[in-house]
């Protein structure tokens, strides 16, 4: 199957630089995220499905070290913080004990120290994989601090019936936009129709994930998708329609969830109006399905998703993003906290897919009908848990990435996945037609 990464092309010794470079960017993003966050806040668990942000980030640290120094190299530093921070260690109820920040900082950045030390001298051929992997552990758990961060000042700090939005412009020392420069008139109902045909989903590549391997031929029959995730503007209609109280709309397990839940709306939900060209964020899988029915329509599957995302149907080639080849920037989509909030689902134009797609990565995840699995001849990398354990039959793929998606861990074959009831995760959805 062919290659869509041009990384083999380019020498070890460029590699090794290049993988320095980037691991110096992902730890100063992961480390701004920290810039005004005091002690309470670092310590604070906000929500039971996930642990406070200061474990997140000691784990990051330990995580480099068991895979880097210790697996590697048999270099064992600060043995009294693996009970914290590794992964099946403590339950995340009990990750609040934590050392101060300017403690995991030094743990970090010794650490770090010693990491790039071995990083001018080992054999990067034998261990590039593993590095690339510790590089997109450390965007995933950097994306899940943003959100936690932005979840816990809105639970702390929010009055009564505030705007998300609003609150979150604030938050983020943005200019609430007005008015939305050029609406599409055809947002709502604008679909894209995908011809019947073969395409290629996953990735071989040096970074893909165990759950991306390996790369095969998928025939899908003629589908219409949105061009756009659906809206605000839109998804108001479904709560003005009482969409929420009418079980009409709703899967079995959905109607339960909503009854157990009391959820009468996103959580990330603005009645500002101005908002209506942003995204929906901060639904759940049962909210998505249950809007989807409303509208006449379906949540796409992960294939037809992924299709529509990066398959170049007049080249027969697969990208390996939506608008080509080159590592993501500002100009392609909204991602890596840049704006640090939902962005118009038009707004960027050079993030098309070949099919004209637009927001298939950034701004929000997008929640598929596909149960999260492994693809045929899976093989885990580099532990079962990392993403066999997640084989159960319990959590759907979301695709795409979010405004606070790292660009390392930001493409179309890239599988995240979550149970269907969680919404604190910066997920949207856009619908296939009937
Ligand atoms: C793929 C984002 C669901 O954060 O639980 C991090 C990624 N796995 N450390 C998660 C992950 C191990 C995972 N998600
Ligand atoms: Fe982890």
């Amino acid at each position: 199957m062919q290659q869509t990464s041009g990384d083999s092309v380019i020498s070890l010794d460029a590699r090794r630089q290049q993988l320095k470079q980037w691991m110096h960017n992902c730890r100063a993003g992961t480390l701004a995220l920290f810039e005004t966050v005091d002690e309470t806040t670092f310590c604070h668990q906000a929500h039971a499905e996930f642990s406070p942000v200061g474990w997140h980030l000691g784990h990051i640290g330990y995580t480099e070290s068991l895979w880097l120094l210790e697996r590697q190299a048999g270099i064992k530093l600060f043995p009294e913080y693996r009970r914290l921070f590794v992964a099946d260690g403590l339950p995340k109820s009990q990750r609040g004990n934590l050392p101060p920040l300017a403690e995991i900082k030094e743990y970090l950045n010794t650490i770090r120290n010693n990491v790039f030390q071995r990083l001018e001298t080992l054999d990067l051929e034998q261990e590039e994989r593993l590095w690339r992997w510790l590089l997109q552990h450390e965007s995933q758990h950097s994306e899940t601090i943003a959100f936690v961060l932005q979840l816990q000042r809105w639970y702390a700090q929010a009055p009564v019936g505030a705007s998300w939005q609003l609150f979150n412009a604030r938050q983020a020392n943005f200019m609430v936009n007005p008015a939305p420069t050029e609406v599409a008139s055809d947002i709502n109902s604008d679909t894209i129709c995908i011809q019947a045909g073969e395409s290629i989903q996953g990735s071989d590549t040096i970074d893909a994930l165990d759950n991306e391997r390996s790369q095969h031929l998928v025939n899908l029959d003629t589908y219409f998708i949105d061009r756009y995730p659906v809206t605000c503007g839109q998804y108001r209609r479904f709560i003005e329609a009482r969409g929420y109280e009418n079980s009409t709309w709703w899967s079995q397990a959905g109607w339960r969830w909503l009854q157990t839940e009391g959820v009468t709306k996103p959580l990330y939900w603005s009645d500002d109006t101005r908002w209506d060209d942003r995204p929906v964020c901060g639904v759940s899988w049962y909210e998505a399905q249950a809007y989807a029915r409303f509208v006449g329509k379906r949540l796409p599957t992960e294939a037809e998703w992924e299709k529509a995302a990066c398959w170049d149907v007049g080249a027969k080639c697969r990208r390996t993003y939506p608008w080509g080849e080159d590592f993501p920037t500002e100009k392609h989509c909204n991602h890596d906290n840049a704006v640090s909030q939902t962005t118009p689902v038009n707004a960027y134009p050079a993030g098309q897919s070949a099919y004209g797609c637009y927001d298939m990565l950034g701004n929000v995840w997008e929640w598929t009908s596909t149960l999260f699995d492994g693809y045929q001849g899976f093989a885990s990398y580099p532990y079962p848990g990392y993403s066999q354990v997640y084989f159960d039959a319990q959590h759907y793929v979301l695709k795409g990435g979010s405004w606070a998606t790292r660009p390392w861990a930001l493409r179309s074959s890239f599988r995240n996945w979550y149970h269907p009831g969680v919404r604190q995760i910066l997920a949207g959805f856009r619908c296939v037609t009937l």
